[in-house]
């Protein structure tokens, strides 16, 4: 492959072009090449510049597969100082996204010129850093001090008009952006424009008290996180020092970030959400299946809101329900969720109606005959699910991929239901089904390669991130949160209370504590399927005693208003109440628990270390393909903390050794059954290796 970048003059205007494929990131020689353009220009007969980038995007941002690694000359800072300080007029020409290092290398230009599609951003927050090359002190000179703050701690895109109505962006166009990138650059030469040099506008004046309340918006939005605090710093500079001294701050503010556990793991999760869509062994040519119509049997909260991502790609959906009255029950829940999502801006009515239009209600299954995928979603009980793929296995057409959307049944189980197991697989979407990201793929037995691959870019169609699971009692998730859960209950009945369990894992990342958790899911699910248990499975009572307590008085949690904690009806405001103590000291009483103080720090390291403890087991049993597609299940699931990579990620930052020896101190405490360490634990801690050494050569 030829040098990413070339240099041309076209009718007198340089050309500098980069072509990186797949997001023109900012590599070492796309860096080197870019200076060595503006070199060119500096010395030749053009009359300006123009940067521009081939493929679907302008830059996308520095290289994030060379961090980590020793940096290179020339740093991203030198080339974009060096494009600003060029003595002719350059003009960056912006399409798809404009990101991080890419969208500062159009800062550093002078002049800014995009197609109406294209978005602009500083993402560099979402991987634990901040604009390291100008553009916290740019960014505030050209926007403003408030637009800076907003843009690069929320780390999201904004599209061209909006860029331009805030200074950051001169000029849109609909389209021929080569064209008009080209005839912008000679006009600023005819009228003899300046090379505008934004380092040399003065600092962006603001209030300073904005900058004390901005840090405590974000000690509570993005609790603990030290990027976000550190923008604030470098945009504070902006507003108060000259360029160069605001630099100093920028540099020193990045290195620190660039440096920080919470960076690498921010790092390692974006690249751990793009491995997941991966299948080892799979051919990329697999063939996919065409699925343009789909079937979404039962219209409750997960049916209906499984619907919805359909209708919002796109596709035609046809909601089955067993009579009128449950079918009106589903589509008045999927009309109140479009209402919702068009008071919050998320969609004009008129995508709401049309988006609403794809999704037709029916309690025939022969409206089902020519759907390319079916997904089941009705209560969980085994039996039921295998007569509906059974009937499913008489109805639907050849070749119609047929999923569960349980959360625990054997796929194996409900695709020996049909004759075409191979066209069986596991959809597990979380819920609110409409809104949560992650999506576990379970994978049976049976399942057909291209199924499983249809599936997996399936999932990117409905924008959810896909994770590929075996099949075992709660795949990997639920299977994980059983350990996590147990614990909880654990030290709530051994001496902790809600809210010191709630505040202890909060503070710690955990965007709900695990006890707001059972309120919000029910106490309930827990309490019936115990039920369909004899005794003897039921587990440790321990465990257990406590929301079985609260189910039989009634309170099961947040949708009655009352479970481990009381809500206002109104306001969801939570409190721990007197009612809730006496169950939990009753319960502890009646199994002879003396109850004790447990801090903090047990808490989250019997709770985390339970995770990671049976996370081992399920890359060892090969249920996940790869310790990172725990991460992605548990940060894009259950609100682990991005910051900390995840509970494979983070057990590599506290180090295999360390989580064995926790593990084995609550095996002595606690006993062999909940406690006993996971063989490949006990085999890496023993070795000295960390997880993503092992991860890198399975076979070792
Ligand atoms: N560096 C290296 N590889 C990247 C990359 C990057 N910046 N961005 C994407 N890729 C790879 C990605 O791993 C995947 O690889 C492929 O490109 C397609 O990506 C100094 C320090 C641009 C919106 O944070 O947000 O600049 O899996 O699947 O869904 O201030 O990629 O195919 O082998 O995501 O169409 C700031 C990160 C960096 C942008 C496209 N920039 N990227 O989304 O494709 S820090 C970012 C994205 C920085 C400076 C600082 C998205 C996208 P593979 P994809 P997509």
């Amino acid at each position: 492959m030829g040098a990413p970048v070339s240099y041309d003059v076209v009718d007198g205007i340089g050309v500098i072009s980069i072509d990186n494929p797949p997001v023109n990131a900012l590599s070492h020689a796309v860096r080197s090449g870019i200076l060595d353009g503006i070199r060119t220009a500096a010395d030749d007969a053009s009359a300006a510049v123009v940067i521009r980038c081939e493929g679907r995007t302008f830059i996308a941002g520095a290289d994030i597969t060379e961090f980590g690694k020793p940096p290179k000359d020339p740093w991203l800072p030198e080339v974009v100082d060096a494009i600003e300080a060029l003595d002719k007029p350059v003009v960056a020409a912006i399409h798809g996204t404009a990101l991080g290092g890419g969208f500062e290398v159009a800062l550093g230009s002078h002049y800014r010129i995009a197609l109406k599609s294209a978005k602009v951003g500083l993402p560099e927050v979402k991987l634990g850093l901040l604009p390291g090359a100008g553009g916290t002190q740019r960014t505030p000179r050209l926007a403003g001090v408030q637009a800076a703050l907003d843009l690069m701690t929320s780390g999201a895109p904004i599209p061209a008009s909006s860029a331009e109505a805030a200074g950051l962006v001169d000029r849109v166009v609909d389209d021929g952006l080569d064209a008009a990138a080209l005839a912008y650059a000679r006009e600023l030469v005819d009228e003899g424009a300046a090379c505008r040099r934004t380092s040399e506008l003065p600092p962006s004046s603001a209030d300073p008290s904005i900058f004390a309340e901005y840090k405590r918006q974000l000690e509570r939005r993005a609790h603990g996180q030290l990027a976000p605090q550190k923008i604030v710093d470098c945009v504070e500079a902006a507003s108060r020092l000259p360029f160069p001294e605001g630099s100093i701050v920028e540099r020193e503010a990045f290195m620190a970030c660039m440096a920080s556990p919470q960076s690498a793991g921010l790092r390692h999760m974006f690249f751990a959400e793009r491995e997941a869509a991966k299948i080892n062994g799979l051919d990329k040519s697999t063939p996919l299946r065409e699925v343009a119509k789909v079937g979404v049997i039962g219209a409750g909260t997960m049916g209906s809101g499984i619907a919805m991502n359909f209708a919002n790609a796109g596709m035609q959906v046809y909601l089955l329900e067993v009579n009128d009255d449950a079918l009106g029950r589903g589509l008045e829940t999927i009309a109140k969720n479009y209402a919702g999502g068009v008071k919050r801006g998320k969609m004009s009515e008129e995508q709401a109606l049309a988006t609403r239009e794809r999704i037709t209600g029916t309690t025939d299954y022969a409206d089902l005959a020519d759907a390319d995928l079916v997904v089941e979603a009705v209560f969980e009980d085994l039996g039921l699910k295998q007569d509906i793929f059974e009937r499913l296995d008489e109805v639907c057409k050849p070749g119609a991929i047929l999923a569960t959307n349980t959360s625990y049944q054997d796929v194996n189980k409900i695709a020996a239901a049909t004759s075409r197991p191979a066209d069986v697989i596991g959809l597990h979407f979380f819920s609110p089904a409409h809104i949560m990201k992650l999506l576990e793929v379970v994978r049976g037995d049976a399942t057909a390669d291209d199924v499983l691959a249809t599936c997996m870019k399936l999932a990117k169609a409905i924008r959810k991130i896909p994770v590929v699971s075996g099949v075992c009692y709660g795949f990997i998730g639920n299977r994980m949160l059983q350990h996590y859960g147990r614990e909880a209950n654990l030290c709530l009945i051994e001496g902790a209370t809600p809210e010191t369990i709630d505040t202890a894992m909060q503070q710690w990342g955990m965007a709900m504590g695990p006890m707001r958790v059972f309120d919000l899911a029910g106490l309930d699910v827990g309490y019936k399927a115990r039920q369909g248990l004899p005794p003897e499975e039921r587990g440790d009572p321990r465990a257990f005693v406590i929301p079985d307590a609260l189910v039989e008085m009634g309170r099961l949690g947040q949708k009655t208003g009352a479970g481990l904690y009381t809500y206002d009806p109104d306001t969801r405001d939570y409190r721990f109440d007197a009612e809730s103590l006496e169950v939990i000291e009753t319960q502890a009483k009646e199994l002879g628990i003396e109850r004790r103080e447990i801090d903090a720090s047990e808490i989250v390291d019997r709770l985390i270390f339970s995770l990671i403890n049976e996370g081992m087991r399920i890359v060892e049993e090969g249920i996940a393909q790869r310790p990172s597609d725990i991460d992605v299940v548990y940060v894009y699931g259950y609100g682990f903390p991005a910051w900390r990579g995840g509970p494979m990620f983070y057990a590599d930052t506290v180090g295999l050794d360390e989580v064995y020896k926790r593990v084995c101190e609550f095996r002595d405490r606690f006993g062999e059954e909940n406690w006993a360490p996971a063989p490949l634990l006990e085999r890496l801690a023993g070795e000295g290796r960390s997880l993503a050494e092992w991860a890198s050569d399975p076979s070792s």
